[in-house]
């Protein structure tokens, strides 16, 4: 018997012995766990009547991955790849049971068993990279000879999750059985008793060869090239690479010693340790610290988005990929035929590169219903307003949802800057009133700033983010305050961005200081992409704009030149008019550089990078801490989780507050 069978049991299946995880909620690989397994793997062999072995888990999933919890204090054994050999060297068949997300170390347990089945709908992955980690526990030498070079390279350098159905040609998954949960045990050790049966026997992955090939080396750099820019400035992408390529080179024990001594350097360095404060922070971001647990988030089954402009009509793709209905309303039927024609299109993207089929195209077009009617949204459970940025429409708005929706309707606004106080104090339920700040792109980009209210009740918050998670979106609830957290955060940052300009930098070099620091983008390439105007008009409507005349003054000039960003051709940059091409442009920068001398702006003689990437991201800090002393943001990792979710801060970097704390 285990020492804590209630973590990982044993039981005798006639001839099968069935060894069950149940280590909630996602059977992490805590030390107990692996304690247990190596128990229960010992009394499964040594019983004489016991012929093959079947892991199974209890639960919503197969194991996610090696307890990430642990990483921070010194590893205790038995190590996870000491519990895996076991396996792999087991003188009977060992079986996998996977179900749910087999990740990680999960996926790299199921990789040591001899054989591996999958419930429909099963997803496996290696998503070490993205804890800024690799898998240490056997998956860098057991992958290579399973499913060979190229797929390695795919699942462990990017990290993304696949369907088990698409490995079983690769001969990952050995069978994938179409039952119901709770059939599914049985028909397992149906399985095994089947392959017993036909002879089969072990199959230890550590005596298997790599194929190789002549092209090996170059698969390898070609990998090495296209990491060094896709996730530029990372360790732990090229250093799976190293350890993939051990596996063709070196023999299978001394390749995973190689990747051990890897994985233990990774854990301990900056990047992994703010990959993983960005995990921990995403999940508690949504957490509703002093919510009475007896609030019950309300349904809601069909939702309404007012506006189908740009950021409208994306707001409600992000309903109809989760399957909600949702009714698109705009003031007349061209507006929302432009609405449908700029959906269809973006999902037509998606198929085009794959992302989705065809069905999938139809069935979410078909989610979408439109109207230019206020009283077809009489039993709406939640409506998004994301009309023109202006109060006196959004009270409009308002004001004829009241008079329409059903009194239990939530109605949220897709503000970006105005005050939700206002906005509700027009309406008689201001407590169903919520900001849903989506981010543009709004059906890709993950996050949702959930806007409270003073008068907000704690079941429309509720409701508001269980919306957010079913879909997809990692909510962020933060107070009412012009601009919230990302956008007065972003200010502050834009700010010091074209004080730089003032001082002598030009648009290229910020930008490549800030990109070269892992930013996504430039502060000027996304000013340019989204249109210089949309913060120039904001800024004529924000009444507490600071009172000096640098402000924001590089922006502002090149509006008043018609110089609007991509879309008329220039901006802080030019554009090519046949490729599109962004280039430095003289013009911009002389005519900066002229206006900071009438403002009286000291010319600096050179400004380094250090200089740069230095008073962005402090400016970013000191505007996050200010926002903290005012309770805006609850907390330093829900700005976190802001910046690298909504802002393309580098996520190795952990979110400005996680870089100030170091
Ligand atoms: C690894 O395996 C290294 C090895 O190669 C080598 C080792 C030597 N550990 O996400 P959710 C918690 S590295 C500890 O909200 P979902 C999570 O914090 C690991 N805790 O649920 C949350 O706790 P709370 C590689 C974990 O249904 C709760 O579980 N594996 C772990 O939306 C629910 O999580 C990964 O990177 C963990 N491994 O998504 C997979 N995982 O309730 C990481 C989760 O207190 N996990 N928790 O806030 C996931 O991707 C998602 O959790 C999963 C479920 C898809 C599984």
């Amino acid at each position: 018997m285990p020492a804590n069978p209630s973590i990982v049991s044993f039981q005798h299946h006639q001839s099968i012995g069935l060894i069950t995880i149940n280590n909630p909620p996602v059977n992490a690989l805590s030390q107990a766990v692996r304690q247990g397994l190596l128990e229960c793997l010992q009394e499964a062999e040594s019983e004489h009547t016991i012929q093959a072995i079947v892991i199974a888990c209890q639960g919503r999933t197969f194991v996610a991955g090696a307890d990430i919890t642990e990483f921070d204090a010194a590893p205790k054994p038995p190590f996870l790849f000491d519990v895996f050999y076991r396996i792999d060297q087991c003188s009977k068949p060992v079986i996998a049971a996977l179900f749910g997300t087999a990740l990680g170390g999960g996926f790299e347990l199921a990789l040591a068993c001899h054989y591996r089945v999958a419930i429909t709908g099963t997803k496996v992955g290696l998503p070490e990279v993205t804890l800024g980690l690799l898998p240490a526990a056997g998956g860098t030498q057991c992958l290579p000879r399973i499913g060979g070079l190229a797929l390695s390279l795919d699942m462990m350098t990017l990290g993304k999750p696949r369907l088990a159905l698409s490995l079983v040609e690769e001969g990952i998954i050995d069978r994938i059985i179409d039952t119901e949960p709770s059939a599914y045990t049985e028909r397992v050790i149906e399985y095994s008793k089947e392959l017993l049966n036909t002879g089969q026997g072990v199959r230890p992955v550590s005596a298997m060869p790599v194929n190789t090939t002549d092209d090996d080396k170059a698969l390898l750099d070609q990998w090495r090239a296209k990491l060094a820019k896709k996730a530029k400035g990372q360790t732990a992408p090229q250093v799976i690479i190293d350890c993939i390529e051990d596996a063709i080179k070196l023999p299978f024990l001394d390749g995973q010693s190689n990747a051990r001594e890897r994985f233990l350097a990774c854990k301990a360095s900056s990047q992994s340790r703010a990959m993983r404060h960005a995990f921990f922070a995403e999940r508690s971001a949504s957490k509703l610290e002093g919510l009475s647990d007896d609030i019950i988030a309300g349904e809601v089954n069909r939702v309404a988005v007012i506006g189908a402009g740009t950021m409208g009509s994306a707001i409600a793709m992000c309903f109809a990929n989760a399957n909600i209905p949702v009714t698109l309303l705009e003031l007349n039927k061209e507006a929302l035929e432009a609405g449908l024609n700029r959906i269809n299109q973006r999902y037509q993207q998606s198929v085009d590169r794959g992302r989705i089929n065809a069905a999938d195209l139809n069935r979410r077009m078909a989610c979408i219903k439109t109207t230019c009617d206020y009283n077809d949204l009489a039993d709406i459970d939640l409506v998004v307003e994301a009309a023109f940025e202006s109060m006196e429409v959004k009270q409009t708005i308002f004001q004829q949802l009241d008079k329409v929706c059903k009194p239990e309707a939530i109605l949220a606004t897709n503000t970006s800057y105005l005050d939700i106080d206002t906005i509700a104090s027009v309406l008689s339920c201001p407590e169903q009133v919520v900001g849903l700040h989506f981010f543009s792109p709004a059906e890709r980009m993950k996050l949702l700033e959930v806007v409270r209210g003073n008068t907000t009740s704690p079941h429309t918050l509720k409701t508001a983010v269980e919306l957010a998670k079913r879909i997809g979106k990692i909510a962020v609830v933060v107070g009412n305050g012009y601009g919230f957290v990302g956008n007065r955060m972003y200010a502050s940052y834009g700010r010091e961005a074209q004080n730089l300009l003032l001082e002598g930098a030009t648009p290229a070099q910020v930008d490549k200081a800030m990109s070269d620091w892992g930013m996504a983008m430039g502060p000027f390439a996304v000013n340019d992409l989204s249109g210089i105007d949309i913060g120039y008009k904001a800024r004529r409507e924000h009444p507490g704009l600071p009172d000096d005349p640098c402000y924001f003054r590089p922006a502002d000039l090149m509006v008043e030149a018609g110089r609007l960003g991509q879309k008329t051709g220039a901006g802080f940059y030019r554009y090519d008019p046949q490729t599109g091409q962004r280039e430095s442009d003289p013009i911009a920068i002389e005519r900066i550089r002229a206006e900071a001398i009438k403002l009286g702006v000291p010319q600096r003689e050179s400004i380094s990078a250090e200089h740069i990437q230095q008073r962005l991201v402090t400016a970013l800090i000191n505007e996050g801490r200010a926002l903290l002393q005012q309770g805006i943001a609850r907390r330093a990792s829900d700005i976190d989780v802001i910046w690298l979710n909504g802002y393309g801060f580098p996520r190795f970097r952990g979110g400005p507050m996680w870089w100030a704390d170091q």
